[in-house]
């Protein structure tokens, strides 16, 4: 029974060693990330490779499961994916001492794979702080290992009996041969093989938190410049201020979404596990490619110098569900892209142009491809600095992005862009393109009901019932409402801001008892009623009738 204990004890010893080792080397591994940059630091760039890879289902199940919380949930999946994995090297290593330690190599190799080939990898040096990390935690693992107290060797437990067949063939004489010899109280796993043991294992946590706490905050001083680059933006006032909006666009019901949506309360969506810092005083941005007569690289303040407008713009991402959250409207400070485009001497296609897509790049080395007949037909496409009268946040692109009116998010509102090239759609494919997403992504005309709330308990008699609609770019001319697939009743619209906003509707529904569902549509300024044809986001957004089940006593 002793033995069996003892037996137990140096497995849980094992596999907590292998977990030292683990936890060693992916705190080396951002130390060492310092040095190239935070991104490549194992976690991040197999997390950034596991979204890069999910098919686009998946990703849309976790954006709606864990909404932004998703990437945390990533991240904490693949600690606990490494710490079982760590466990299991260890108790491997009870047997193959080296094999266990080179497992640990495998996984360093996994991460460098992993973050060089990152659309954003800057090349081999990505690969390093993996390498690095591993090496040490291989290390860690064979020292550990070495200080096992030894089990019940030559006991007659199972497990012991096993071992002393003979089967060790790594087993190193030198770690094996002297607490052979010893006191039985050390099978136990109580005597000073065990404290040996747990001392070093300390130690090494110890220095690793340091280690990693060390590098965490380094990585986090780059980011002290980027907030200083931030704060030290003064945004010019606009050459073309936003249009007056009339009176009575925000109904201001209890529970409608507010015409405006505040900057902490706006959606988030990319695939970036950390945010990217830029230095604005570093931003370059590039416009290059087919048809570029004259390729121009624009910085920071070039950009603050030239023709600002502010203009309200309501933008959706294409993964919204019918009835879902990300969608949010904001006033966008920026340059018009059309009048940047023509100066570097772009024509549309209509025009003789031979570029028809514009590809937006980020930093993160996402890409974004737009119809360049869209970005220069006058409607307010622009690279955007200012959200809502403040420098763009750092979630959402700072210190510019993109913003094209009447497109999904993703084929239009590159965050952290970069570059801008002019190619074509048959030349090119961009990120969610190549995952199956459409080429081109008109937003579809949709209409939500905000309140009253799914499955809410309502009193008999005069009920509001009240939500948005948008159809960007067109306009909402009629949104109508109707209770169990009876008759539409036309809702009272709030006053139409611009056209690129969304419109704000109510109705006063006299509500009798009963379960009864709720159902909205809309129709936008071209005569169009959004279909009652449900479709998935994928691929080029969703469809059909927001409902809302509710129950009148
Ligand atoms: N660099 C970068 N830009 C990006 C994305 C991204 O993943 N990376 N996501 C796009 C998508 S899908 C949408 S809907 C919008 C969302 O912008 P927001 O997060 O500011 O709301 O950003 C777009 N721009
Ligand atoms: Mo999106």
């Amino acid at each position: 029974m002793k033995q069996r204990n003892g037996e137990l004890g140096r497995r849980a010893l094992a596999s907590s060693g292998g977990l030292v080792a683990g936890y060693a080397a992916l705190a080396v591994a951002e130390l060492v990330s310092v040095a190239v940059r935070p991104e490549a630091s194992p976690v991040t760039a197999v997390g950034g490779a596991v979204i890069d890879r999910t098919p686009a289902a998946v990703k849309d199940w976790a954006i709606r499961q864990f909404g932004t919380d998703d990437k945390l949930v990533l991240q904490l999946g693949i600690l606990g994916v490494l710490a079982v994995l760590a466990g299991v090297l260890g108790l491997l290593g009870l047997r193959y001492r080296r094999s266990a330690s080179a497992g640990v190599l495998l996984f360093g190799v996994a991460g460098a794979v992993a973050a060089t080939g990152r659309p954003d990898t800057v090349g081999a040096v990505d690969a390093v702080p993996s390498l690095v990390g591993a090496v040490a935690g291989a290390g860690v693992l064979y020292v550990l290992l070495a200080r096992l107290p030894v089990g019940a060797g030559g006991g007659t437990g199972q497990g012991a009996g096993r071992k002393t067949e003979g089967s060790e063939p790594e087993r190193e004489p030198e770690s094996a041969e002297p607490e052979r010899s010893s006191e039985p109280e050390r099978s136990s796993g109580s005597g000073p093989g065990r404290r040996g043991f747990l001392m070093a294992a300390g130690a090494v946590t110890a220095v690793s938190t340091g280690a990693g706490l060390w590098g965490r905050r380094l990585n986090a001083s780059a980011s002290v410049d980027a907030e200083a680059s931030r704060a030290a933006v003064a945004l010019p006032a606009p050459d073309s201020p936003a249009p007056r909006l009339p009176r009575g666009v925000d109904l201001k019901l209890p529970g409608l979404t507010p015409y405006r949506t505040p900057t902490r309360d706006f959606y988030r969506v990319d695939t970036a596990l950390t945010v990217p810092r830029l230095d604005a005083g570093r931003w370059r941005l590039r416009i290059h490619g087919k048809g570029v007569r004259n390729p121009l690289t624009l910085d920071f303040d070039a950009l603050l110098r030239r023709r600002l407008i502010e203009r309200d713009a309501t933008m959706t991402c294409v993964s919204n569900e019918v009835g879902g959250p990300y969608v949010g409207s904001a006033r966008w400070l920026g340059v018009p892209l059309a009048e940047v485009l023509r100066e570097a001497g772009v024509r549309p296609p209509s025009q003789g142009g031979r570029a028809d897509q514009l590809v937006a790049r980020s930093v993160d080395g996402m890409t974004l491809g737009t119809p360049v007949e869209t970005v220069m037909d006058g409607r307010d496409a622009m690279l955007v600095v200012g959200m809502n009268g403040e420098p763009l946040p750092f979630e959402h692109g700072f210190p510019v992005r993109m913003l094209v009116p009447g497109l999904y998010g993703y084929v239009s509102a590159c965050k952290w862009l970069q570059d801008l090239e002019l190619t074509t759609f048959a030349a090119y494919d961009t990120y969610w393109v190549e995952r199956k997403w459409a080429r081109k992504a008109p937003i579809k005309t949709e209409s939500r009901i905000d309140t009253p709330r799914p499955f809410a308990s309502l009193k008999a008699g005069s009920v509001t019932v009240a939500g948005v609609a948008w159809a960007q770019h067109k306009g909402i001319e009629r949104v109508e409402v109707r209770v169990d697939d009876g008759g539409w009743h036309e809702a009272e619209l709030a006053a139409q801001g611009p056209v690129d906003t969304w419109r704000q509707w109510m109705w006063r529904w006299p509500a009798k008892p009963g379960t009864h569902t709720l159902q909205v549509r809309a129709t936008d300024r071209t005569g169009a009623t959004q279909t009652s044809a449900r479709a998935r986001p994928i691929p080029d957004g969703a469809s059909g009738h927001h409902s809302v089940v509710v129950t009148v006593t």
